[in-house]
């Protein structure tokens, strides 16, 4: 009986071992999780696993955005996960939302991009600030993968500061007339919808939904990235585009409106880049077993050692804080500093991880063979999309201070 205890025991610590350091949950979160979540997580790893992972490297390696991957999004479900499923959504929650990018990101940042963009920053505003005419138009072609969508803030002299956006349109009558210019913008390149933001005559900042094809919009590729490489940006260029009246989002103006389509972004972010560190710490944990120097698995060494624990340390910290954010998110609580404190973390400790996990490699780790390079370099554009590390660092100021230091 007891030899039997013993034996039991010891399986069940060595699949606890194979468990909580392969797919590190080193304080057990699935117990938090529901069937729900855990199946989705399940359905998105086998995804990525099988659709993404075997060619990304290659992907990136020549600059190649996969276009086929958005249909394969929309029949998965991870585009507007968290909109209403009579729009074509997946009626879930926000730790659902947080668990397919974590998984899809665990593959690559770009890949999650184009999910996260889809979801938060072209269905979100439509959802949330559309006629019930756009919500019927669009969102059900967008949550399918049917039409691709993309958002246009930032603007060539107007990046963190997007209040000081030049991009106007005028009203004709029966239409707007559109004029400017859009920087940096995800999916753009082959995007069937954007969602635009410009100032009014007044100087009042409205959405406008803007369709390819419409006379004077166009959207050049951005070419010569070291970051991102398997994702398409690009810009958008509006010269006396007539857009119809019915595309204004009429639910909210203001600087506030895109802001909010952000916040639900950055939660995504987050979870995003943790799976990609996730990524690197697995990466290095299996290299440190293997790969033997001065006669011993250089997992063997102290400073070897220190760099796992610490990877795992701030994995953990940030799973936590995933969860927690999840949870309030859930019940409409989460705040933009919240908000902002998780992106600006979890993305400056995935960055970390990413390093360290690319020198436990030593030379191999420069190489495609391992995902640390590209996740490395991916993330160098996360820290600074969705508002800059320092960004987030003042929006944490002005909480705490109630001195915005912004200008
Ligand atoms: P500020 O004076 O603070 O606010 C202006 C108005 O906006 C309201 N507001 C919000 N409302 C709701 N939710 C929020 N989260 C809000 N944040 C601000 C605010 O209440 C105010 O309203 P009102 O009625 O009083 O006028 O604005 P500011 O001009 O001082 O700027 C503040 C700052 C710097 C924090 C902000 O603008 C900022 O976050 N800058 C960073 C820009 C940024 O994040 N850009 C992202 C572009 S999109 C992108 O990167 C996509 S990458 C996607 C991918 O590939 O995954
Ligand atoms: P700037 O605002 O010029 O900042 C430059 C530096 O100055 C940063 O270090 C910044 O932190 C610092 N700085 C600026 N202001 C202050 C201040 N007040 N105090 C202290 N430091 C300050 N945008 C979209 O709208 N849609 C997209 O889909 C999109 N996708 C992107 C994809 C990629 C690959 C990249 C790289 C960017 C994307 N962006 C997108 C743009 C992104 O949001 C901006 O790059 C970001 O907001 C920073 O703006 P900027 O590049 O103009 O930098």
């Amino acid at each position: 009986m007891s030899t039997q205890n013993g034996k039991e025991a010891t399986q069940t610590k060595k699949s606890l071992k194979q468990d909580v350091y392969e797919q590190p949950d080193f304080y057990a979160i699935d117990d938090l999780l529901t069937e729900e979540h855990k199946l989705i997580r399940s359905a998105i790893r086998d995804f990525v696993k099988r659709d993404i992972s075997p060619y990304i490297e290659d992907w990136a390696q020549r600059a190649h955005f996969p276009y086929e991957i958005v249909k394969k999004f929309g029949d998965i479900g991870a585009f507007g996960p968290t909109v209403p499923t009579e729009y074509g959504g997946g009626g879930l929650d926000y730790i659902s939302y947080g668990i397919i990018m974590q998984e899809i990101e665990r593959g690559d940042s770009g890949m999650r991009s184009t999910a996260s963009v889809q979801g938060s920053l072209v269905m979100y505003p439509i959802y949330k600030f559309g006629s019930e005419a756009q919500r019927k138009k669009y969102l059900p072609k967008l949550a399918s993968g049917e039409w691709l969508g993309c958002f246009g803030l930032t603007e060539p002299d107007h990046g963190s500061n997007p209040s000081g956006m030049v991009t106007n349109f005028k009203d004709m009558g029966d239409h707007y007339l559109l004029n400017g210019a859009k920087m940096w913008i995800s999916n753009s390149p082959r995007a069937d919808v954007a969602v635009v933001w410009a100032k009014d005559e007044s100087g009042r900042i409205h959405g406008l939904i803007v369709e390819r094809g419409m006379e004077g919009f166009s959207t050049p590729e951005t070419h010569g990235k070291w970051s991102l490489r398997a994702s398409a940006t690009g810009e958008l260029v509006f010269d006396n585009v007539k857009v119809p009246k019915e595309n204004l989002l009429p639910g909210k103006s203001g600087l506030g409106a895109p802001m909010m389509c952000l916040d639900s972004a950055r939660y995504g972010i987050a979870w995003g880049a943790i799976g990609a560190a996730m990524d690197c710490y697995e990466s290095a944990r299996r290299y440190a077993a293997e790969r033997v120097q001065f006669g011993k698995p250089i997992a063997s060494f102290q400073l070897v050692q220190k760099k796992l624990a610490e990877m795992l340390t701030e994995i953990t910290k940030a799973q936590l804080l995933n969860w927690r954010l999840g949870v309030l998110m859930n019940e409409g609580k989460a705040s933009t500093p919240q908000i902002s404190l998780a992106k600006r973390n979890n993305v400056h400790v995935a960055l970390e991880i990413a390093r360290e996990a690319r020198q436990i490699h030593g030379g191999m780790g420069i190489t495609g063979e391992y995902p640390m390079m590209r996740h490395m370099m991916n993330l160098e554009s996360v820290v600074t999309y969705e508002g800059t590390h320092d960004i987030h660092l003042l929006i944490l100021g002005n909480n705490i201070t109630g001195i915005p230091a912004f200008s």
